[in-house]
């Protein structure tokens, strides 16, 4: 099944975000450090380079993400033009100070109270926009929460006299066209609850990880390794934790919550989802299928 998820406001939100380009000077587009590449809306990118802006590209959650591949992120997203990457955990003082520096390398021309570095912020849902924003403001400015589109319209912060920094509503696009994209988003928190089935994500959550974390799931969940195969290792969550319906039937969807929960929240470890390799190797197969699909018609 492939998910999709592109509310009303959002549509709304990206005719705001175009108009607020032509009097912003660059774009901070904050992604998930796990997953990086299908965290990264091709619509942003598309209003971003029409405008021409330059772009500070931030690895947020950074704490939830295998540390060896956010730094193969980094070299690659570096290489970019028009573009700086960083990555960051918004709880920590230390990298919140580092963002404003890149961003006025980046349009150095913008740095007076006549001339202010003016900045906007986006991001797919629940990546951690807002809270960068508070961080970087000291003040709890912007409204936070623990689901993706809490923020519905933009706003506009004075920092300094010099610099100018705008929260916009968390962004999907219209058709996310590879799948393997929709869950991984949909497992990172980003994409609507009612716009996916969450066992079904669990299940390729469980794929996803089980061969290169395989020792932390074991770990956690107290499962020893050959894992199950797909539900099966739902059921024996289940099984393990106790949850139990009518019946004496196991919980599937208790078990699929309590995984997506423990990885979205880094209990299980500090998990990436996709490597730059991982993803090319990913984008080119989808190429290949869509090709192989177009000629069979
Ligand atoms: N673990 C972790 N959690 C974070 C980090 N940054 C933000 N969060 C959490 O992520 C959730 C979403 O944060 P928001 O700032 O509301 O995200 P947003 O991008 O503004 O979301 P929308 O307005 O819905 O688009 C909150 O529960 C934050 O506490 C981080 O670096 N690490
Ligand atoms: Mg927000």
């Amino acid at each position: 099944m492939s998910i999709q998820w592109f509310p009303g406001h959002m549509t709304a939100a990206k005719k705001k975000a175009e108009e607020a380009l032509e009097t912003n000077d660059l774009v901070i587009e904050v992604l998930d450090a796990r997953i990086p590449g299908s965290s990264s809306n091709p619509m942003i990118d598309a209003i971003r380079k029409e405008r021409q802006r330059p772009c500070l590209k931030i690895l947020n959650k950074s704490d939830l993400a295998d540390p060896k591949i956010t730094e193969d992120w980094l070299s690659y997203l570096n290489n970019m033009p028009q573009t700086k990457a960083i990555s960051i955990t918004a709880k920590s003082t230390n990298d919140i100070k580092k963002i404003l520096p890149l961003c006025a390398k980046l349009a150095p021309h913008r740095n007076s109270s006549i001339k202010p570095l003016r900045m906007l912020i986006m991001g797919v849902p629940n990546v951690g926009k807002s809270t960068i924003i508070n961080a970087i403001h000291h003040k709890k400015i912007a409204k936070v929460g623990n689901e993706p589109a809490v923020t519905k319209q933009q706003q506009r912060i004075i920092l300094n006299g010099s610099m100018i920094l705008t929260d916009t509503p968390g962004m999907m696009w219209p058709k996310i066209s590879n799948d393997i994209d929709g869950y991984f988003l949909a497992a990172c928190h980003t994409i609507g609850i009612n716009a996916y089935d969450e066992t079904e994500t669990a299940i390729f959550l469980f794929n996803a990880i089980k061969d290169n974390y395989g020792d932390l799931m074991a770990k956690k969940f107290k499962i020893e390794k050959p894992f199950p195969k797909d539900e099966e290792f739902l059921q024996k969550l289940a099984k393990k934790r106790g949850f139990i319906v009518k019946g004496g039937h196991m919980d599937l969807y208790k078990a699929a919550t309590t995984l997506l929960n423990d990885f979205r929240q880094g209990n299980i470890g500090a998990i990436s989802l996709e490597s730059p390799a991982t993803r090319e190797i990913m984008l080119k197969k989808f190429a290949k299928d869509q090709l192989d699909n177009s000629s069979q018609v």
